[in-house]
């Protein structure tokens, strides 16, 4: 049997992924977002620490080709801002139909989606909990705990990211802290459709 192998064909490879912390060994790419990186995203800013590191996303690089998978953890720290819940910046993908999984790994949330026609759905993050984000969902995970929320998610390697729609609109609904645990609200802000 003949094969035709391609020049820039890869080689296995493990990583191991501590799921109270979320970091991978060895040799992760890191990328932090403190509370400065989200100004804007939150309606009352008013009480946000500029430098506190909000979330952290280590990443298992490969190249960002629609052959390969790009994976990562992210690592979102508790609190509120103005009464929302951190959250992530959120998302579309670039290349919109590409889809995503989430594995929740520990802490507990939400993952709030959203279409661009304005249509959302919010589901449930815990611990052994598979998450499925279809193509054109724009997505925002939301540490509704007290504890780290912590997940790994395996997306299409060129899906590329799109964060300028919802820096621009904002997100259809928002969760805050209610007199009984987190609510899923309307956003006053939100300016797509
Ligand atoms: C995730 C996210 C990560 C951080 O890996 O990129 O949770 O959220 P933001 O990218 O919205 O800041 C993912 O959805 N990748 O496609
Ligand atoms: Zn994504």
């Amino acid at each position: 049997m003949t094969t035709d192998l391609p020049d820039d064909v890869m080689v296995p490879f493990a990583v191991h992924v501590d799921f109270e912390s979320g970091a991978l060994t060895p040799d992760p790419v890191i990328l932090r977002r403190n509370h400065a990186d989200l100004a804007g995203y939150f309606a009352n800013e008013s009480d946000a620490p500029g430098e506190d590191e909000m979330y952290a996303v280590h990443e298992i690089r490969v190249p960002a080709t629609n052959n390969n998978l790009l994976s990562s953890t992210t690592v979102l720290q508790p609190g509120t801002v103005g009464g929302e819940y951190f959250m992530t910046k959120g998302h579309f993908h670039a290349t919109r139909d590409r889809a995503e999984i989430y594995l929740t790994l520990s802490g507990q949330g939400l993952l709030v989606m959203a279409l661009e026609d304005g249509t959302t759905e919010t589901k449930e993050m815990r611990p052994g909990i598979v998450n499925y984000v279809p193509g054109h969902w724009a997505h925002r995970s939301v540490n509704t705990g007290d504890t780290p929320l912590v997940f790994y998610a395996v997306y299409i390697g060129d899906a590329g990211y799109d964060y300028a729609t919802i820096a621009e609109q904002g997100f259809p609904v928002v969760v805050v802290e209610g007199e009984h645990g987190p609510e899923v609200v309307p956003n006053p802000r939100y300016t797509g459709r």
